[in-house]
């Protein structure tokens, strides 16, 4: 394929319900949708940044500066026979890993809307259905949180993850604990401890939890190393992992035991695809994060997850629990029994409503090769 054109649009759609973390609280979706076009036929990508740096150090403004000034024109006009080519070239830009993982995920979409088959066959994928988990935000009081946690488990979902933050913690999970024992169960907290708060962390190892997700510091994997001698309960990392090379680091040293892949944060599919290689071949489970992501990057979630390292239901869960109306229709649904449909359309696999991306554009700015 032959790159011709790069569109990129920023869209907001409000969220639901405003969803909290440990880092703050977010009420809409504000994100850049990358639109890559080459021989008449046009890939999406979402890129997962937010609007701010308090997830991670890139915002909309900073992604929107690199792929305008540096990514779009290495890609620009240049001949390529997969989109798996494109992490090299973009290699000698530092870091950035969501300006190129948008990109590379659009590229990717393009290449299976170009042969006419699913997402799911060009990252490697197979078809069918995947096990769907939850994320729920930081409550206004415990018995909301307990509301919450039973409407997604009548549901039907995998597994429930829980926020917390300190002040936050061990009272929700006991609460938790004390009416569902048996509930698959996690806590994400988003950075937010210490490593002097290993005493109150290892507390949690009395509620049989899944495991922990980046419990420390965002960019530091030796305390979480330190911490993990600590625990019964699993690490699992999240913000520290960038790439392959950053998991199997992580994994040498003993910084967890379990890894979240979101394709934004390694920089695309081509290098989630390698975390996942890397954790199957030693036996490490994967699930795939999530981003609030509308159902472009939704969807794009769904066909990652059908590699066979993801043996740990994900937090890819129902359009409807954020979104009055997806930009894709039909939007994703969970099944009763706890699944996602992958879908077998060319590329994402469901119809983009192009109405509704033009109602959430704020901006649009395109470049040519
Ligand atoms: O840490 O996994 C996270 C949402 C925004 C930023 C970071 C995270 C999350 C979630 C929500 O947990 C996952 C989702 O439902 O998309
Ligand atoms: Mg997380």
């Amino acid at each position: 394929m032959k790159i011709e054109r790069i569109e990129v649009r920023r869209l907001r759609l409000p969220l639901r319900f405003p969803f909290e973390t440990s880092f703050g609280r977010t009420t809409s979706k504000d994100f850049l949708l990358v639109c890559v076009s080459a021989d008449g036929i046009t890939g999406y990508g979402e890129c997962v940044a937010d609007d701010d740096p308090f997830y991670l150090p890139e915002t909309n403004g900073t992604v929107l500066h690199v792929l305008r000034d540096f990514l779009a024109p290495l890609a620009l006009g240049r001949e390529i026979a997969h989109p798996r080519e494109l992490a090299p070239l973009f290699a000698r830009v530092r870091g950035h890993e969501m300006a190129k993982a948008a990109l590379e995920m659009a590229a990717y979409e393009l290449e299976a809307r170009q042969k006419g088959v699913p997402l799911y066959r060009a990252l490697g994928g197979r078809g069918g259905t995947i096990g769907s988990g939850v994320s729920i935000g930081l409550q206004g009081s415990v018995g909301e949180l307990l509301e919450k946690v039973e409407v997604e488990k009548e549901a039907g979902y995998r597994r429930i993850k829980i926020k917390i933050k300190p002040g936050h913690d061990l009272e929700l999970v006991a609460a938790i604990r004390a009416v569902h024992p048996d509930l698959p169960l996690m806590v994400d907290a988003n950075s937010a401890y210490a490593l002097s708060d290993a005493p109150l962390l290892r507390e949690l190892d009395a509620h049989a939890l899944m495991m922990i997700e980046q419990p420390l510091g965002w960019d530091d994997i030796v305390d979480h190393a330190a911490l993990q001698r600590q625990l019964e309960t699993s690490v699992c990392l999240d913000e520290s992992i960038h790439s392959a090379a950053d998991a199997r680091r992580a994994l040498d040293i003993g910084a967890c035991r379990v890894v979240n892949i979101k394709v934004g944060r390694v920089g695309g599919f081509a290098e989630a695809i390698a975390v996942h290689d890397l954790c199957r071949a030693r036996g490490v489970p994967v699930w795939c994060g999530g981003m609030l992501e509308s159902g472009i990057g939704r969807l794009a979630n769904v066909h990652l997850q059908t590699l066979p390292g993801f043996t740990l239901p994900g937090d890819t869960s129902a359009s409807a629990r954020y979104f009055e109306e997806d930009l894709i229709d039909p939007p994703v649904v969970v099944l009763p029994q706890g699944t996602i449909a992958v879908p077998e359309g060319p590329g994402i696999g469901h119809a983009i409503v192009w109405r509704r991306v033009e109602k959430a554009t704020t901006f649009q700015e395109a470049w040519k090769a």
